[in-house]
């Protein structure tokens, strides 16, 4: 057989398996197409990320002397649609089949298994660049009243050996959540990251991606992404030297002025599969191991990935396509305008938006706490608010976004991907960040014009949603909290939350480029 294999922008490994045991005469492609590039709005610096990454991962196959195509964007000939170009090519070099790798979201996985069977058939090879297996995790899962993240990690480490000793978790503990809530020291000084060398290659996507893309949301300036492998392991020498040692106590924090503090910034390249989950699991482990790094910090960082990247592709592809459709707590607002521009006042979240724009980043506790929170306060609707965080991030692929906005931030998956709904006041906010200080609100304010907006919605949010959410054993507190406070406090929070949400409502509405 002459197969032409499809490699897609997120699977860049040369152990791929569909690039194992090619025959000769195989023709490996990669293409640039304009519908991938444009469904949603990506960030100029994603875009970026994924052409330079597809061009140098093509050269490095070439180098190793195999067939490859490359369908760049700007080819006259180039269909700009993923299984119309692979159909194309593979016509055009006389293959009779196509072959690819499950791809990283389920719309593509539904079009290519429709053709199993046409007269160009596609063939389809599980991803295994995983710990786990969308199989597997179906097995586990099945029978259990509630899939929790603990137990599936527990199995993970046993079954991985990842910091155990015999049948133990090392230092004896699961789990060191615990050590890892500091709040934001006053004093810190996060390393910069690595800035990685543009080469040709990448100074001539820069210029496309500038030319052709610059109504998208977000900024070209600065990028600074690993683009190829080599750049992606001083990536990851950088963080092990340099950030890992902190990376657990400070895990939680917010930092008005530091986007990256000691977070890894290795999501995009391990998406990208430019790095492997393993090698970087067994990389921190070793950090750990030769006393480089605190057990709190080595474990917090391999439960994200050992866990909850796990975890959250398990219940993608065991839940899709129903999962998308979600909307437990009935939310319906759209997405508010000021996502596309960071207009608010409110410091926390126009800080956590221009760091988006800024750098295609903000970390976890940003996405979920401050942007996450606040659309779940105010009901917007899952979908616009997935589209936004698929398209904002430069690591932003639909089978880890989808769980973690649908699921984590908005609980419209009904309590999967967590037991309870992870809302906050302002006074969260405030513990953790530095942001107050900066804003005109006040965070211990809850009704006034001075009132941190966050804290009548957090009250208002409990109110609309106790029909749902008061029997719930992890909430009952908080309930028990609100049914306490007077009738005429209640009724001022809601008229707070009220006109704040009416304000909302009446902002001009944003469409950004590119949505469809
Ligand atoms: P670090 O803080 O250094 O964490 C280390 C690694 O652990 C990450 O690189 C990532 O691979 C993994 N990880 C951490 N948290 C999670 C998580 N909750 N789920 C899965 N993996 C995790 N992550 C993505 O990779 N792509 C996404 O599209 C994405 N969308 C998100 C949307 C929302 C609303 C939220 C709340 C989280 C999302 N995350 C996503 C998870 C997490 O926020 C990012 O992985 C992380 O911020 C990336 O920065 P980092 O590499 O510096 O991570
Ligand atoms: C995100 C992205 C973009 C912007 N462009 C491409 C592309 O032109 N070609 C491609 O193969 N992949 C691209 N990607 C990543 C794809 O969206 C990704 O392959 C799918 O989400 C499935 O994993
Ligand atoms: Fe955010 Fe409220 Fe603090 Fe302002 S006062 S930064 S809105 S939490």
């Amino acid at each position: 057989p002459t197969p032409l294999i499809l490699v897609l922008g997120d699977q860049l490994s040369h152990d791929l398996a569909s690039l194992r045991e090619l025959p000769d005469e195989a023709i490996i492609a990669l293409c640039e197409v304009g519908v991938e590039a444009s469904y949603v709005p990506h960030h100029p610096q994603k875009i970026a990320l994924i052409f330079s990454a597809m061009r140098h991962f093509a050269a490095e196959l070439r180098e190793r002397g195999l067939r490859v195509h490359y369908s760049a964007l700007e080819d006259a000939d180039n269909a700009q649609e993923l299984i119309s170009e692979a159909e194309r090519l593979a016509a055009h070099y006389g293959c009779d089949e196509i072959r690819a790798v499950r791809p990283g979201e389920w719309r593509l996985w539904q079009a290519m298994r429709e053709r199993a069977e046409a007269k160009l058939p596609w063939r389809l090879v599980e991803d295994d660049r995983f710990f786990s297996t969308p199989e597997a995790f179906d097995a586990w899962a099945r029978g259990r009243k509630a899939p929790r993240l603990e137990h599936f990690y527990r199995l993970l480490r046993r079954r991985t050996g990842l910091l155990m000793e015999g049948d133990e978790p090392a230092g004896g503990r699961w789990n060191f959540d615990h050590d890892n809530r500091e709040p934001l020291p006053d004093a810190i000084h996060p390393p910069a990251p690595p800035e990685h060398r543009h080469d040709a290659t990448t100074q001539t996507v820069l210029d496309l991606v500038a030319e052709r893309f610059n109504d998208h949301f977000g900024r070209l300036a600065g990028f600074h992404w690993p683009v190829t492998r080599q750049q992606a392991l001083d990536e990851l020498a950088h963080f092990l030297d340099h950030r890992l040692a902190q990376f657990g106590r400070l895990q939680d924090a917010i930092s008005d002025s530091e986007p990256f503090l000691y977070h890894s910034r290795l999501a995009a390249a391990l998406n990208l599969g430019l790095l492997s989950p393993r090698e970087v699991c067994e990389a921190v482990e070793r950090e750990y191991l030769e006393g480089r790094a605190p057990l709190n910090a080595a474990e917090g960082f391999i439960r994200q990935i050992l866990g909850w990247r796990e975890y959250v592709s398990g219940l993608y592809w065991t839940r899709m396509p129903d999962y998308k459709r979600g909307n437990a707590l009935g939310a319906r607002r759209g997405l508010p305008s000021f996502f596309w521009d960071g207009e608010t006042e409110m410091r926390c979240l126009r800080r956590a938006i221009e760091m988006t724009r800024d750098h295609a980043y903000a970390h976890h506790i940003q996405r979920l706490m401050v942007t996450g929170n606040f659309a779940l306060l105010c009901d917007v609707a899952p979908e616009a608010l997935c589209d936004w965080y698929l398209a904002v991030y430069a690591d932003a692929c639909e089978w880890v976004e989808l769980p973690n906005t649908l699921g984590m931030v908005l609980h419209a998956d009904g309590g999967l991907m967590g037991s309870k709904p992870y809302c906050a006041s302002g006074k969260y906010i405030d513990r953790m960040s530095d942001h107050c200080r900066h804003c005109r609100f006040d965070p211990k304010r809850v009704t006034g014009p001075d009132a941190c907006p966050f804290n009548s919605l957090y009250w208002d949010f409990l109110e609309r949603h106790a029909e749902t959410l008061s029997a719930n054993p992890r909430m009952k507190l908080i309930y028990g909290s609100l049914s306490r406070m007077s009738d005429d406090k209640r009724a001022a929070m809601r008229e707070q939350a009220g006109a704040f949400l009416d304000r909302l409502d009446a902002a001009p509405a944003y469409s950004p480029a590119g949505e469809h």
